[in-house]
């Protein structure tokens, strides 16, 4: 279904939710709004197949509909792992749960209805945050990175996608880009201003910087970024 939750004028654009509207509409909205979700979902896959170890967890913290679950789940295959993914939007997970029946892969796979901030990590080979930590207020998330750093196992990895943010001047022409890349893909000008207005103190971006100081903090050797388009990237965050 096309996402055209945004296309009317609203006499008052309210916060940003993961709601039915939005669960329903989810994979055009994030495909036509996100530049590069269409590369990271597959990329996804290959580095679960690379990182996955035999008789460990895989969790995807923030699955929403399933397509990184999915991907990781097409990725492993070493014997006796077990995803699980979490999302606490109901919408979301229960039409996860149908997308994730429907799939043929055999790896079993947990659904969580809950927050990310409350889920045990332990013996974890990759854990991915596609586009979800960017959801959390500042100050939750180097716990939340802590609980996944010490419930990884040595070797294991952290998918981490998110929006990002430039100084001046490379903010204003990266988020220009951002914008076309919206119109190109069908977006129109109220759409693009409504949303953003939905998701300001909703989506409160970083730096890559930033980032990086806070994977290395909590542990991490290394904290690479492995793709970028405009101002979306995904790094790659390894426990020696
Ligand atoms: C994909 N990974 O398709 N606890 C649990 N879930 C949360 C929390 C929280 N505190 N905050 C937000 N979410 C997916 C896309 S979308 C990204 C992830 C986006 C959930 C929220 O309900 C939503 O489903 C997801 O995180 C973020 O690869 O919409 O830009």
């Amino acid at each position: 279904m096309r996402d055209q939750i945004y296309a009317a004028p609203l006499p008052e654009v309210s916060g940003f939710a993961f709601d039915e509207a939005v669960a329903r509409v989810f994979p055009d909205m994030i495909r036509r709004s996100v530049p590069g979700y269409t590369t990271i979902i597959p990329m996804i896959e290959l580095i679960c197949a690379r990182y996955a170890r035999a008789g460990t967890r895989l969790y995807d913290l923030g699955c929403s509909l399933g397509a990184s679950t999915l991907a990781m789940r097409h990725g492993v295959k070493q014997r006796d792992c077990q995803l699980i993914g979490v999302d606490n939007s109901e919408a979301m997970l229960s039409q996860c749960r149908a997308y994730v029946e429907a799939d043929s892969a055999s790896a079993p796979v947990e659904l969580v209805l809950g927050d990310i901030r409350d889920q045990a990590i332990d013996n974890a080979s990759v854990v991915t945050l596609n586009f979800t930590l960017q959801f959390l207020p500042p100050q939750d998330r180097q716990p939340l990175l802590q609980t996944i750093f010490d419930g990884l196992q040595p070797g294991g990895v952290l998918i981490l996608s998110e929006k990002i943010c430039f100084n001046e001047p490379e903010q204003s022409i990266q988020e220009v880009l951002h914008h076309d890349f919206k119109r190109a893909n069908g977006y129109s000008d109220l759409e693009i201003s409504q949303k953003r207005t939905s998701l300001e103190n909703v989506l409160i971006t970083e730096s890559i910087e930033a980032h990086q100081q806070r994977l290395k903090a909590v542990g991490f050797s290394q904290a690479l970024v492995w793709y970028q388009c405009f101002n979306f990237v995904s790094m790659l965050a390894v426990k020696v």
